[in-house]
């Protein structure tokens, strides 16, 4: 005899995740190939990025002061951020999309949309 005790509890809880698990799962992988079938990416310019999200945040015009591609980070003096109710000033922003640095020199003007993930304030889409 071994743990009698603990069997029934494994079963019980294995059932209850069978059952509430199963309907969630099926219905997010509904969604989400019935989503990637409606938005077909497009890859043709390679400056900005094909950011589903980045279409609902306004456009914030920044002039890069510093790039660093070793930490995927870039510092921007950017303008108002009305989606973060922030003011204009200097600050470094996290670059997800290492491709989005590429070519990217302390100077240009640029217009980004920024959003707050994970804590982080992230470049979620760039254009020049
Ligand atoms: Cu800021």
């Amino acid at each position: 005899m071994t743990h009698p005790r603990t069997v029934p509890f494994t079963i019980q809880t294995r059932q209850a995740l069978a059952q509430l698990g199963t309907p969630l799962i099926l219905a997010t992988c509904m969604w989400l190939g019935t989503n990637a079938q409606a938005q077909p990416h497009s890859h043709s310019s390679g400056q900005t990025l094909p950011a589903a999200t980045a279409s609902a945040l306004p456009w914030v015009d920044a002039e890069v002061r510093k790039v660093d591609t070793a930490t995927g980070k870039v510092t921007l003096k950017h303008g108002p951020i009305p989606n973060l109710d922030m003011p204009g000033m200097t600050m470094v922003f996290a670059v997800p999309q290492a491709q989005v640095l590429q070519g990217l020199q302390a100077g240009d003007k640029v217009q980004v949309t920024v959003d707050k993930v994970a804590g982080q304030f992230t470049v979620q889409a760039l254009r020049r």
